[in-house]
């Protein structure tokens, strides 16, 4: 009989609001972080587990990371899974955390709906190249995306786009530089995903671990 006892496991997270909000999830499946990734600069971080590290990589290279095996399980929003689209990812749990909303958002004094009712040609700023065409596609809009990598909200208080596609949480980065929120594309919360070889060759390890996730999650 084969045991998985000493099976590594290994979990891709980001810093910030992923991290800290996965950590109590952890802690619910006996998983306790021994080092601090905002005043570590390791890049792999031991836990309680000596079989178990957690390697901390950007939001958006966890899905990666996890496709190739790289790590066995990961934490990632709907924003950047959608983006990816999931290949080689199984994506077992809604952990409800990291929760926010995909918008589309403009300048107060820019008149969207007349611009879409015109037919205009839209110049769309993005992070999420693939979630705006979908849903301009979607909606018969015409738009040009332009792809950043960031402050996204600048880009209509400079004339760089007439529109943004970007993530809001409490508004206040909109209300900041004068934009408001024209329409909701999707409701955003953060998954688990597992590598789907991981899930059949580490699963009596894998398990216990993602039964006691799921269960802290929906509490
Ligand atoms: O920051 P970095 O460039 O390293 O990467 P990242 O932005 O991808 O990572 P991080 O840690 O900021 O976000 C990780 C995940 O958290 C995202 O993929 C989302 O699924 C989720 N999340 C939840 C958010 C927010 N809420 C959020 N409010 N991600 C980003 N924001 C940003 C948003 O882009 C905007 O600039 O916060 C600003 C708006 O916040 P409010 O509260 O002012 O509305
Ligand atoms: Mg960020």
């Amino acid at each position: 009989m084969t045991t998985q006892a000493n099976t590594k496991l290994t979990l891709a997270l980001s810093k910030g609001r992923i991290f800290e909000e996965t950590l109590p999830l952890l802690e619910a499946a006996g998983i306790v972080v021994t080092e601090n990734p905002e005043t570590s600069r390791k890049l792999i971080l031991p836990t309680n587990d000596p079989q178990v590290n957690v390697i901390i990589v950007r939001a958006s290279d966890v899905p990666t990371y996890v496709q190739y095996g790289a790590a066995d399980f990961g934490v990632a929003g709907k924003d950047v899974l959608h983006e990816h689209g999931g290949e080689g990812l199984y994506q077992p749990i809604d952990l409800n955390i990291a929760k926010c909303r995909m918008s589309v958002a403009v300048s107060a004094g820019f008149d969207y709906e007349n611009a879409v009712r015109q037919g205009a040609r839209l110049r769309v700023a993005t992070k999420y190249l693939l979630t705006a065409r979908e849903h301009f596609a979607a909606k018969g809009v015409h738009v040009d995306l332009i792809k950043l990598y960031g402050s996204m909200e600048l880009a209509p208080l400079v004339g760089l786009a007439d529109a943004i596609v970007d993530l809001v949480s409490t508004g206040s980065t909109l209300r900041a530089n004068n934009l408001v929120e024209v329409e909701h594309i999707m409701e955003i919360s953060s998954r688990l995903v597992v590598n789907q070889a991981a899930l059949k060759l580490k699963r009596e390890r894998l398990q216990p671990i993602l039964e006691a996730i799921q269960k802290a999650s929906n509490q």
